[in-house]
């Protein structure tokens, strides 16, 4: 193990930070239906109110990305969200454009047959981009449903350099201080082809649409078995990484809480940094965000969690005696190798999780905080209430 001080853990620890996404407050459903929380966001407020709320409990998820559509009302003004966000201790995120619920898009976005698809697309992008400007935020991350179900339903190639040109037009409107991430997936909705199914389809629409796009990896858009920390690293030396969407799965996109299934999988992607870190002596501006859905969990005791798992794997990763590593690799050393790896990753962090808890004021177990301070109980009484009053009877603004 490294020899490693606990103020240089901390110091680690202060440096980390995750973005919860808006929607993983709200009632999100499955293909089959949408069962409802009483306490779930179903405002934007709401939302914000909720994800300041973990903020506040673990000190490291200062910002929320929001979908443009479910969470910007056309007649208010961004700066004015902004302020919303600001009076719950964050600030706003990623802005993520919805181009895939509408009508328009059924045979998809920008790689769509129809021209004024495509258009409706760009416009929609570059409003995200307007807003993005007014609220400060650094990310336009783009997701596309774009794909088709059957051989021969459409051109592939053609909507190939549809997307190119689509996303360069998007990108030559970003400021500079914007990035473009440009994430993947390798099938559903679409079942017989993704426009943009990989990295490497992702890397190459990125680098035609100009120096500000990144390739952003989802880590439940793989195809099983796929070697995703490697795709992290080659990505890393090629300055392509630009975020991360976490979360977790068993069989396909499950959006399960990151590292419920497979802890150690998270920790190697961390581990991909760290070492790229340690290799070049830079530190890579990586978005570190949440992209999860929670139908049977309480929405806020997930993100918690969420939040608790990425900084005990992220302190792990620093544990790794990278000099031993680089010595055990040389000599072909391919145990002694591996078990430094396992010996970072087995080692219990949460005392030191905890000491650096109090030691910034938070407290020592977020979720026991938030489970003993009745904020749900207080949640569910208050928003059924405000349902009620505003005549909704199901919560709104989400997938499903
Ligand atoms: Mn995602």
């Amino acid at each position: 193990m490294a020899k490693i001080t606990e103020s240089k853990l901390f110091t680690a620890l202060d440096g980390f930070e995750i973005e919860l996404p808006s929607w993983g407050f709200s009632d999100t459903g499955t293909r089959f239906g949408k069962f409802f929380q009483p306490a779930a966001a179903s405002t934007l407020d709401e939302k914000l109110e909720d994800a300041g709320l973990c903020h506040k409990l673990t000190g490291a998820c200062p910002s929320v990305a929001t979908h443009t559509l479910w969470d910007f009302d056309p007649d208010m003004n961004p700066r004015a969200v902004a302020r919303l966000a600001k009076k719950y201790g964050i600030k706003l995120g990623a802005m993520n454009p919805n181009v895939f619920q509408d009508q328009i898009y059924k045979l998809g976005s920008l790689g769509n047959p129809d021209p004024k698809a495509q258009q409706q697309a760009i416009d929609h992008m570059i409003d995200s981009v307007n807003i993005g400007r007014a609220v400060g935020s650094k990310y336009l991350s783009l997701w596309f449903a774009d794909g088709t179900n059957y051989p021969g339903q459409d051109n592939l190639v053609r909507r190939k350099r549809d997307f190119q040109k689509g996303l360069k037009k998007v990108h030559d409107k970003m400021p500079r201080s914007m990035t473009m991430l440009v994430e993947y997936k390798p099938f559903e909705p679409g079942f017989y082809h993704t426009d943009i199914a990989d990295w490497g389809m992702a890397y190459v629409l990125a680098k035609h649409a100009g120096p500000r796009a990144k390739v952003l990896v989802d880590t439940g858009h793989h195809l099983q078995g796929t070697n995703v920390e490697h795709i992290v690293g080659f990505l890393l030396d090629e300055n392509m990484l630009g975020g991360f969407h976490f979360n977790d799965r068993k069989y396909a996109d499950d959006d399960l809480t990151m590292g419920s299934i497979d802890p150690y999988a998270v920790f190697r992607c961390f581990n991909m940094v760290g070492q790229f870190e340690f290799d070049t002596g830079k530190t890579p501006k990586i978005g570190y965000m949440v992209d999860q859905s929670h139908n049977l969990k309480s929405k806020v005791e997930a993100m918690i969690t969420t939040v608790d798992m990425a900084q005990r794997q992220f302190l792990k990763t620093q544990l790794v005696d990278r000099r031993a590593l680089a010595r055990a690799q040389k000599r072909g050393d391919v145990t002694g190798a591996e078990n430094l790896l396992i010996d970072a990753y087995e080692t219990d962090v949460r005392k030191t999780l905890a000491r650096w808890r109090r030691a910034r004021g938070l407290p020592a177990d977020p979720l026991a905080a938030y489970r003993k301070g009745g904020y749900e109980q207080k949640a569910k009484k208050e928003r059924t209430a405000a349902r009620k009053a505003r005549g909704v009877v199901q919560s709104s603004g989400g997938y499903a």
